[in-house]
């Protein structure tokens, strides 16, 4: 009754070019199996995606939102106090992150991060015209978050700062199984745990930053002073490797497409929605799984309490049933509704601030590079969540 398919997400094909896998799942049924992972089922169609993210609880996140199951099998690492939590414990975290990542709070450090933005982007264009190309990715998709977005935190600057990349490697490729892929970044994670823990601790936190702010509410009673610098630790795991792809997504975008980017040339105040239409186009986050609290059902089929549901967000962005030409990188979209920052009450809550940031860097780029061109082929850095690149070889042609 419930379609079931030869098909492992995982395997280095489909994460390499997910499209075609995605087509197929999409178009088996509403609800799928994979042979390949016998517990679980998957949804690929917006429709669904949105109802079982919509519905917090038939479809929980305490028992984790990665393939492992924490009711049968341990968490890799002590669960996060707001990803991986349900209520009354995830209502309460949530309320103090999403204070601090308010809409008014990103207001007050667009300046700066417009500033940095513009300022990379010239490191950039000097670069470029000294070397004749700059890596995408290298230079400006990881350079900016790398800058921004822990100083905001309050973490004191320095190359250690890397290690942000490789925690995030590791965190995203845990949600997935437990292959080739999760265990080389665990093995290249060894020593960068330690470092990052150890700066979920008040003393490293610049006193008014967003880790600082953590710790006055924990103060103010709102939560303990234990949960404190685990909900840093959250910051420090979501907030770098998701911008950094995000970018990175967008840039490969828009070299892709040269009529796009030059729309975005001609008006720069498209910068936020050709961001928004790169998150749709090519989702950072492809997948999180939600389970089934009790029995229940998704479009109909039966689906048993505990199972593992695999939500496929970058195939329910491309979903023909929800968006016209779905495959078109189209910065006149305005894609309201695509999945990308997840939705309901799990939506990130560090969306203003990811929007701010894609939304600065190509306004910079806008105004200052009149085109930019692929110099050579692009490689990708596979992992189970992330769609990432490894390199992104770009000339920036000056306005
Ligand atoms: C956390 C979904 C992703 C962006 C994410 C990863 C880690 C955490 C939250 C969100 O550690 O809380």
């Amino acid at each position: 009754m419930i379609p079931e398919l030869d098909i492992d997400p995982y395997a280095p094909e489909h994460l390499i070019a997910p499209y075609p896998m995605h087509q197929q799942l999409r178009e088996a049924g509403p609800v799928v199996r994979l042979r390949p992972y016998p517990t679980l089922v998957a949804c690929a169609r917006h429709e669904q995606v949105q109802a079982v993210l919509g519905d917090h609880t038939h479809f929980i996140s305490g028992a984790g939102v990665g393939l492992t199951n924490f009711h049968r099998e341990p968490p890799f690492r002590p669960r996060s106090l707001i990803l991986e939590a349900d209520a009354p414990l995830h209502t309460q975290t949530r309320a103090v992150l999403s204070r601090i990542m308010s809409p008014k709070a990103v207001q007050q450090i667009r300046a700066g991060f417009a500033a940095e933005a513009e300022a990379l982007v010239d490191r950039c264009l000097q670069k470029g015209e000294n070397k004749g190309e700059i890596c995408g990715i290298h230079d400006l998709a990881q350079a900016y978050p790398l800058k921004v977005f822990p100083d905001a935190v309050g973490l004191a600057d320095g190359p250690e700062r890397e290690n942000l990349l490789l925690y995030g490697d590791m965190v995203f490729n845990s949600m997935g199984p437990r292959n080739a892929l999760f265990e080389k970044s665990v093995e290249k994670v060894g020593p960068v745990t330690a470092w990052i823990m150890a700066h979920c601790q008040r003393e490293h936190l610049r006193p008014g930053g967003f880790g600082d702010q953590i710790y006055q509410a924990a103060d103010a009673g709102e939560i303990s002073q234990e949960q404190a610098p685990m909900l840093v630790r959250s910051f420090l795991s979501a907030g770098v490797d998701t911008t950094v792809n995000g970018l990175g997504n967008a840039l490969f975008a828009l070299a892709q497409h040269p009529e796009a980017y030059a729309q975005l040339h001609a008006d720069p105040t498209l910068a936020r929605p050709a961001f928004e239409e790169a998150l749709r186009w090519e989702s950072t986050a492809q997948t999180f799984f939600r389970t089934a609290a009790v029995d229940t059902q998704i479009a109909g089929v039966p689906v048993a309490a505990d199972t593992k549901v695999l939500c496929l967000l970058a195939a329910a962005n491309r979903d023909p049933r929800k968006w016209p030409e779905p495959d078109r990188y189209d910065i006149l979209r305005r894609p309201s509704g695509h999945m990308a920052f997840g939705s309901g009450i799990h939506g990130c809550v560090g969306q203003a601030v990811a929007r701010l940031e894609g939304e600065v860097v190509l306004a910079a780029l806008a105004r200052r590079v009149k085109r930019i061109e692929c110099t050579g082929p692009h490689t990708r850095r596979l992992n189970n969540t992330l769609r990432a690149l490894g390199s992104l070889p770009l000339r920036l042609i000056p306005a």
